[in-house]
């Protein structure tokens, strides 16, 4: 090769990098997954730490699993991310919007559209940006669209009040909501749940929105905490991002390191470095099924408990439909290896 060739082919590439092995696309790729994802991310701690979370808002926790969920479908070289809609929960709508932002620009993906979805369980059925966009979306593609939704329900159950033709026109509705609580004869770490009866947010936040949609919603799949606690993050992996050192490695260790102390009081003996994948998990799994189990069916209604919370119970009432309920991991040593390469 010529040396003028050579050292043009040197800058071209230091210009244009080649791409990372998860963003190669080649010409005989099927066509994206459309998705939009609707989310309580809690990942800007900074914020966190001023709105606290959305139940408790004198309770500065971070939850930042909504974070790696965005980054686990943004580098998913098979995925288009329609938008991300934000609402209350694990923190703020506004927490959400800005941290959702900070995530995208670190994945130099700025150009995919943010929400604002309800701010409270009270602007159920009120026709925000997110609920507008989640219609629009949906019906400008029928049969096209899915959508995860892993936060309380009021962005996703508005919609379908808005729309009720949404559920013979979105591809699949993946709802990462609820527990049972032992009932499926599945452990959960439910700590929490032990001691009040319910632990699960997403159902809870906004409980109308919830029974609105188990009525209303079609034909719908859920991923209850059983299988949200079935793949983690650990200090070593926390400790492996800070080494890789991208911008985007060194700004998931920092906003790892509340949660981990946090975890580390609660839990105790020594699981303090241990990370629950929650959000993560029922994007990865609707993405790639064969990650989990063969999912249940069973016909899933709400039960009351004694402290004012909800789970899901099986339901004996034929009139009520059966679900698609996804309940164990069957390989999370690989959704984990995705998510850590994703995170770089
Ligand atoms: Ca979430």
């Amino acid at each position: 090769m010529r040396r003028a060739a050579l050292v043009i082919l040197i800058l071209s590439s230091i210009a244009f990098p080649l791409p990372p092995a998860w963003a190669q696309v080649g010409p005989d790729s099927p066509a994206p997954r459309l998705l939009i994802i609707d989310d309580d991310v809690g990942m800007l701690k900074a914020e966190v730490k001023k709105a606290g979370t959305y139940p408790a808002p004198w309770l500065p926790v971070t939850d930042p699993d909504g974070g790696l969920e965005l980054l686990y479908a943004l580098r998913d070289p098979a995925v288009e991310v329609l938008g991300i809609t934000c609402t209350m929960g694990c923190s703020t709508t506004e927490v959400c919007r800005h941290a959702a932002r900070r995530i995208l620009e670190l994945a130099g993906r700025s150009e995919v559209p943010v929400l604002r979805g309800a701010a409270s369980p009270k602007e159920l059925g009120q026709p925000t940006e997110a609920a507008r966009f989640i219609v629009d979306a949906v019906m400008s593609r029928p049969g096209q669209v899915e959508i995860v939704a892993t936060a309380p329900l009021t962005n996703i159950a508005t919609a379908l009040m808005l729309e009720p033709r949404l559920p013979q026109n979105w591809k699949a509705l993946h709802l990462g909501t609820g527990e049972f609580l032992g009932a499926l004869g599945e452990r959960s770490d439910a700590y929490l749940g032990r001691l009040v009866g319910y632990q699960d947010l997403n159902i809870n936040v906004d409980p109308e929105a919830t029974r609105y949609l188990l009525a209303h919603g079609g034909d719908f799949i859920l991923y209850p905490n059983e299988i949200m606690d079935d793949a983690r993050f650990t200090g070593a992996d926390r400790r492996a991002l800070k080494k890789a050192a991208t911008p985007l490695a060194l700004y998931v260790a920092d906003e790892l390191g509340p949660i981990f102390k946090t975890l580390g009081v609660l839990n105790g003996r020594g699981l303090g470095t241990v990370m629950y994948l929650h959000g993560v998990i029922p994007l990865a799994v609707a993405l790639q099924p064969e990650l989990a189990e063969p999912p249940l069916e069973l016909r899933v209604t709400m039960q009351r408990r004694r402290f004012g919370g909800y789970i899901f119970a099986e339901s004996e009432d034929p009139a009520v439909p059966s679900r698609k309920l996804y309940v164990r991991l069957h390989d999370p040593a690989t959704l984990e290896k995705r998510l850590r390469e994703r995170c770089r």
